[in-house]
């Protein structure tokens, strides 16, 4: 029987996983927030004070708890293996997240215990796939408008590093969304990566580089440019161009709306992901929960698609150090991903 209202748990409550939380306590249809855990446990407790949860004293103490049917993990990306496992052998559902985990070893050791346990319990947060944005282009490559993709340009431009300019985790942090959103839109893996670097700007520390030009190429052969640059303080910007054999299709920035008033035409640009993709955070929150009730089947990006994006950020890094292209070879995918 579909169960009414699901009790989530939040670990982590900086800026996404307070944004998760507030969701699923008020925009979600379905869910509620009975428990969160920070290390920071002021802006815990004040969080659980708005919402009429619990701050518990640790992630374990929460995955644990008879209060929580199911779990955010919102944990800085050191943590999310070790939570995601935690989750794992409770017998809870989560969403984690992205990246899966901030090695490769770890994600492998996290893709092998959700395949040991025979199914599918984690949705990876790539929340670009509930973009309206996105999906709009996803729906009409597919029904062939514009012929075969060819290729895809994208760029990915935040104000400021969040983590630093280190080039090794701004491609396993920031660029592994373009990395998980071209193989969603094109349903193709890859074959080779090759990362350009250039003048750097001026906050790059020696030894790293910012911005960087990664050029994907898929077993299909189409080429998928990544701009990723770190540091352009004017403010957030994620665009997308597929460019096909029959025609080009364009998502912008996703900036939906121009204004106009008198001598002057102008769009808002916001300063960071959550102004941009506030839609399809949510969108990917209510995915979720539908499927934790057992309303729907699992939706949004699996555990393979977190550990095939993954092993595609760690070639890119070891592609930077390198003059030419790298290959890229996947194992078998698990029958439980099918
Ligand atoms: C951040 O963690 C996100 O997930 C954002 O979507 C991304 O644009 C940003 O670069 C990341 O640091």
């Amino acid at each position: 029987m579909a169960r009414m209202t699901i009790r989530v748990g939040v670990i982590g409550t900086g800026n996404i996983g307070t944004a998760h939380a507030i969701s699923l306590a008020r925009e979600v249809s379905g869910s509620t927030v009975s428990a969160v855990f920070d290390v920071a446990s002021e802006r815990a407790q004040a969080l659980a004070g708005d919402l009429g949860a619990r701050a518990l004293p640790s992630a374990e103490a929460l995955i644990e708890d008879d209060s929580v049917d199911a779990v955010v993990i919102a944990s800085p990306d050191g943590l999310h293996a070790e939570h995601a496992l935690a989750c794992l052998a409770a017998g809870k559902p989560m969403m984690l997240e992205k990246p899966l985990a901030a090695t490769l070893e770890d994600a492998k050791t996290v893709l092998d215990a959700e395949v040991a346990t025979g199914k599918r319990s984690i949705m990876l947060g790539f929340m670009r796939r509930f973009d309206p944005g996105y999906v709009a282009l996803k729906s009409a490559l597919d029904a062939g408008e514009v012929g075969n993709a060819l290729i895809v340009h994208n760029m990915h431009r935040n104000a400021f590093a969040p983590y630093g300019v280190n080039s090794a985790m701004n491609i396993a942090n920031s660029a592994v969304h373009e990395i998980d959103i071209n193989r969603w839109l094109l349903d193709d893996d890859y074959s080779s990566v090759h990362v350009a670097t250039g003048r750097p700007g001026p906050d790059v520390p020696e030894g790293q580089y910012d911005p960087m030009l990664i050029t994907f190429t898929t077993t299909a052969g189409v080429l998928v440019p990544i701009e990723l640059f770190m540091t352009a303080h004017f403010g957030y910007q994620v665009v997308c161009q597929v460019v096909g054999s029959e025609g080009v299709l364009d998502m912008g920035d996703g900036t939906f709306i121009t204004r106009s008033t008198t001598g002057i035409r102008g769009q808002d640009i916001p300063e960071l992901w959550l102004g941009r993709f506030g839609e399809a955070y949510r969108a990917e929150l209510q995915a979720w929960i539908d499927n934790v009730r057992g309303l729907t089947g699992p939706a949004g990006a699996s555990t393979w698609d977190g550990y095939v994006a993954a092993l595609s950020s760690s070639v890119a890094v070891a592609a930077l150090a390198s003059n030419g292209a790298v290959g890229i070879e996947l194992p078998d995918r698990p029958a439980l991903y099918a």
